[in-house]
């Protein structure tokens, strides 16, 4: 996924499947700048695309309880 900065960021869960962390590069090491929490856990791919118009990608998946989540980041 990027945000727009020029820098590819990862987006990924964490073990728990509930909260999902958008970390970046920074100094050569990852550093965690964005945490989306949610009450049940990521079911589906985690996928990032361009959405709006707007640059940066958005980042798009589902949980458990069916709820289609949509994150957007800006640098
Ligand atoms: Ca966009």
């Amino acid at each position: 996924m990027t945000d727009g900065d020029g820098v590819i960021d990862i987006v990924l869960p964490d073990a728990s499947r509930r909260n999902v962390k958008a970390l970046t590069v920074r100094g050569g090491r990852f550093v965690e700048f964005a945490i989306a929490r949610h009450a049940t856990e990521v079911k589906t791919n985690i996928l990032a695309a361009e959405l709006d118009g707007q640059p940066g990608e958005e980042v798009v998946y589902g949980l458990e309880d069916k709820t289609v989540v949509v994150l957007r980041f800006r640098p």
